[in-house]
């Protein structure tokens, strides 16, 4: 990519949108475009080909998707299911129409298989049923998969798709009821401690595994890999290991500082049991995260505090 060449980041001011925007420009790339829900709605699929026919974009980041935790997940499946179809399938045509030269898909770790074997290698993709509290969102990330390996394939066009871990960073979601389990736990363990509650509650057994990738690694990773890998196969993007959610929440309660108690919410579900990222192929292609998830927190909940 040149530092001058066209890049549009769908999903701008999303949690990943925004901290490819803040690498690209980091490392010198000047041309980059994004456009408000308000200007630009992905879900219409002639005024996404409109834009595409004005502005020309070379290079385009798929980081539009509608997205939340298990309760937002499992509580509107249609949405989860229509808002990532239809935009990703408008934004990849509209691409191949308009000739871009590459484009990157974001997809998730929730793709794998419910059961499927720890850590989650790339060739697990589809080798057995998915987790029910977020099927309808993982078929359309697999849709976004197959369809750009079968535009690289009948078009010959240069599509890559990334499988990121579970994010958390600035410009996250921290509406208790739809955000995912850590920025749910910042805000939950800041207004304890705030208001002198005795306990907060964790939903789940507390027992669940989840590898917690910072989103400013993420979009590096996702910059180099639009900068080095020309290849169909998936690439997973995580940091390779993992923490319980109990240990988690007690991450999270002593770097807030909060004293109270962890009480767990067995009514509440607890989804996948592991979700790890075999990442040796992300490695082998140059690329380890850096950030820490102590580090990472810490800005984390800085971030929440100066931002609520
Ligand atoms: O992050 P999370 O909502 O989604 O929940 P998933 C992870 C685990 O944390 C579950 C528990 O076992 C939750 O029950 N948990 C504990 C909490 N306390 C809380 C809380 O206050 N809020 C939330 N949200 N969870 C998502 C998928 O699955 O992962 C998406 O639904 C996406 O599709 C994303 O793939 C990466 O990790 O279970």
């Amino acid at each position: 990519m040149h530092p001058s060449a066209k890049i549009f980041v769908a999903g701008h001011r999303g949690l990943v949108g925004s901290a490819i925007v803040r690498n690209l420009n980091s490392r010198g790339f000047t041309n980059i475009v994004g456009r408000p829900r308000a200007e630009l709605d992905l879900l219409d699929q002639s005024a996404v080909r409109r834009f595409f026919e004005s502005e020309k974009p070379e290079y385009v980041f798929l980081a539009a998707a509608k997205v939340g935790g298990i309760y937002a997940n499992n509580t509107y499946p249609a949405e989860f299911i229509y808002e990532n179809l239809v935009p990703q399938a408008n934004v990849i045509h509209a691409s191949y129409e308009t000739r871009v030269k590459k484009l990157l898909f974001l997809g998730s770790s929730c793709i794998y298989p419910r059961m499927a074997p720890q850590p989650m290698r790339e060739e697990f993709l589809l080798d057995g049923k998915l987790e029910p509290t977020n099927e309808p969102y993982a078929v359309a990330k697999i849709a976004g998969i197959k369809m750009c390996q079968a535009y690289n394939r009948q078009y010959g066009t240069k599509y890559i798709s990334v499988m990121p871990t579970n994010l958390y960073g600035p410009n996250d979601n921290f509406d208790l009821k739809n955000a995912h389990v850590l920025p749910a736990l910042i805000r939950k363990f800041v207004e304890a401690k705030e208001s002198n509650v005795p306990f907060v509650e964790v939903w789940g057994s507390g027992s669940p595994r989840r590898e917690f990738l910072h989103v400013d690694d993420c979009a590096d990773a996702c910059v180099h890999l639009m900068l080095s890998y020309d290849e169909s196969e998936i690439v997973n993007i995580g940091v390779g290991s993992d923490v319980s959610i109990k240990e988690l929440a007690l991450l999270v309660k002593s770097t807030v500082g909060y004293v109270g108690e962890l009480r767990f919410d067995t009514s509440k579900p607890d989804g996948t049991p592991r979700k790890l990222l075999d990442v040796s192929k992300l490695e082998k292609l140059g690329w380890k995260a850096t950030i820490p998830l102590e580090t990472g927190l810490r800005s984390a909940v800085e971030w929440y505090l100066k931002n609520r």
